[in-house]
């Protein structure tokens, strides 16, 4: 197999207002719709964030069963839930959505400003939801804000051990206004201590906020990793031309990644890849 690039779409966050982005998908069944399309153009993770009948951000456990079952019906996308939600969400409703069984989902490794919010992430939350992401045969996708987080990842694998699977994966999320910045300075500086802090085949990926996409995504594939691509993270495809919709994005991803000679991963390379249970 030639190197190939992980792609990961993130079709909605927990951010933005539907009234205002008619394009990103809601309800369970605009879930569904995104994620097969996606599919199609390259995506082979799906990372949700639910949001309720009014299309606010929910945790709600129902909601998240739907989507999984949804999205693992429709298409052989590595479905990975957010215990991210929103900035507002209590720990105990964050660690629920493991309950619905995904394949992955997302942990943040540490406490970071969040624009004028703050997305807390305290130690024992973490090792918490490691533990219990173990417990239930799910991969985690370690969510790097900033380089302190990388440090802490490091500290939790020696203190409680490798993830369900064995293999370690993060994800670099930059350009946060209170994170690292986004930019090909950063991507490189986390890379070398990915290499310094991690076991020595960990993967990493990399999105970048609004503006900061482009630059994140093409430092990421000239350093040899894989993408994150979707309306959670920018809404503009260009200077004056809105995101028509997630599956642009991750097509735009997937003539990236085959310019840089490392074309789209197939979603069974990524199950190998990523140790995902069968
Ligand atoms: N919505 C942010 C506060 C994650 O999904 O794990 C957190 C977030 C990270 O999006
Ligand atoms: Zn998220």
């Amino acid at each position: 197999m030639g190197a190939t690039t992980l792609i990961t779409v993130a079709p909605t966050g927990a951010e933005l207002d539907k009234s205002d982005f008619p394009q990103l998908p809601v309800t369970v069944e605009e879930l569904v719709s995104t994620a097969v399309a996606c599919e199609k153009s390259g995506a082979a993770v799906i990372h949700i964030h639910l949001r309720d009948d009014k299309a606010r951000p929910t945790l709600d456990l129902g909601r998240a069963k739907e989507a999984v079952a949804g999205v693992s019906e429709a298409t052989n996308l590595i479905v990975q839930l957010s215990s991210g939600g929103a900035v507002t969400d209590s720990e105990e409703d964050r660690m629920r959505v493991l309950e619905a069984q995904p394949d992955m989902a997302s942990c943040t490794m540490g406490t970071v400003n969040f624009g004028d919010a703050v997305f807390s992430n305290r130690w024992d939350f973490i090792v918490e939801l490691h533990r219990r992401m173990r417990d239930r045969r799910i991969v985690p996708e370690y969510e790097i804000f900033d380089l302190a987080h990388l440090a802490s990842l490091e500290r939790l694998l020696d203190q409680h051990g490798l993830p369900y699977g064995g293999h370690v994966h993060v994800d670099f999320v930059l350009g946060v206004p209170g994170g690292a910045p986004g930019n090909a300075a950063t991507v490189i500086h986390f890379v070398d201590a990915v290499r310094r802090h991690l076991p020595p085949d960990a993967t990493f990926a990399a999105t970048g906020i609004g503006r900061t996409t482009l630059p994140v995504m093409l430092s990421t594939l000239a350093a040899g990793g894989h993408l994150r691509v979707g309306m959670e993270d920018t809404v503009s495809f260009a200077r004056r031309q809105p995101v028509t919709g997630n599956e642009q994005l991750v097509a735009r991803a997937a003539e990236a990644a085959a310019l840089a000679q490392r074309p789209a991963m197939s979603v069974p390379d990524a199950r190998v890849m990523l140790g995902i249970r069968p």
